[in-house]
């Protein structure tokens, strides 16, 4: 029998919580051996669920103290690089969620520290990878089934965000999940990417300009395009039509309970990400922690992925001031193959 995994998780905010929840009641060889969080409040509502956990204010003190063997870091974007350094110095596994950081040049200085090691030590959260349909789409896509792909219609939808979401985090908090994985559908990475307006939606909140259609080109030819909406006050809903050469595809339609009553009829659909990828982020987590368990340590999207993001994140940002714009990455380290 394997001894459990201890986990140190860094944030226990929203995201953080769910996971200290997800590790403790449904991952199985995982414990959360410590909470990093410098918020009182926050690290006492968190230890509830990890019963026997540590708790420290930063990460530099959990390493020392020997108290994880692997790091999950779920603090906003803007934190993570001061997490990842020192925990990849002292050479342990690590689960990011997204962005790696926020931009290609702090997510190359990681990749950079990262090859000092024998292997990829990060995986970074882009959980929409663990969904069932997803894989399921990737799968239709890789058989050729239905013939060539040729485009990816999104919609990503939120119903309300907070009040500190900006004009940028429509790109760098949400589209970065279709940075991710509209080239990991298609096989093939972004090429190009623009940015269209349509009207605006009265109900955003001010000082928004949203929603917004993001089209990617990617270097194989395929078309993708991204409603984003942030204030859509109805639901969450993350759906994909893919259409190929002789056939459609479509993936993230609502499949909750549904009820007929009144001369109407309606389906149960999700209103946060939270629950509509429980299932996926249950998934990612298992698999990090059986990778670390089998010293493989990544089974998911790594740093490379995570700095090919910042890359298309750097261009949305920029294309939200009109253009298209064009991609130039590096050539992958072998260190990623
Ligand atoms: C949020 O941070 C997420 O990651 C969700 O998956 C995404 O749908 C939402 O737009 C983001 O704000």
């Amino acid at each position: 029998m394997t001894t459990d995994l201890r986990i140190g998780v860094v944030g226990a905010g929203a995201m953080g919580s769910d996971h200290i929840a997800r590790i403790t009641r449904r991952i199985s060889g995982a414990v959360v051996s410590a909470v990093v969080e410098p918020d009182r409040g926050r690290a006492e509502a968190a230890a509830v669920n990890a019963p026997g956990a540590q708790a420290f204010s930063n990460i530099e003190d959990a390493i020392s103290a020997d108290a994880v063997d692997a790091v999950l870091i779920a603090v906003p974007g803007q934190f993570h690089e001061p997490v990842l350094v020192p925990a990849l110095e002292a050479g342990l596994p690590i689960l990011c969620e997204k962005p790696l950081t926020p931009d290609p040049e702090s997510s190359w200085s990681i990749l950079e520290r990262e090859q000092k090691l024998d292997r990829p030590h990060i995986q970074v959260g882009f959980m929409r990878r663990f969904d069932a349909e997803y894989a399921a789409l990737r799968t239709l896509v890789e058989s050729g089934e239905s013939g060539e792909l040729m485009m990816l219609r999104c919609a990503h939808r939120n119903p309300s965000v907070p009040a500190s979401y900006t004009q940028t985090m429509l790109i760098t908090d949400s589209v970065v999940h279709e940075f991710d994985v509209a080239p990991w559908l298609a096989g093939s990475p972004v090429k190009t990417v623009e940015v269209k307006y349509p009207r605006r939606n009265s109900l955003s909140p001010e000082g928004l300009r949203e929603p917004i259609l993001v089209i990617m080109e990617l270097e194989n030819g395929v078309l993708v395009d991204v409603e984003m909406n942030v204030s859509v006050q109805f639901g969450y809903q993350v759906a994909t039509e893919a259409v190929f050469e002789k056939g459609l595809a479509r993936i993230g339609q609502p499949a909750g309970l549904q009820t007929w009553r009144e001369g109407a009829f309606s389906v149960a659909d999700h209103m946060s990400f939270t629950t509509r990828f429980a299932a996926a982020y249950d998934t990612q987590i298992q698999r990090w922690v059986d990778a670390v368990h089998k010293g493989t340590l990544v089974d998911g999207p790594n740093a490379w992925d995570g700095y090919l993001v910042a890359l298309s994140c750097e261009a949305g940002v920029k294309a939200l001031d009109g253009g298209v714009i064009a991609i130039e990455a590096p050539e992958r380290p072998a260190f990623y193959a």
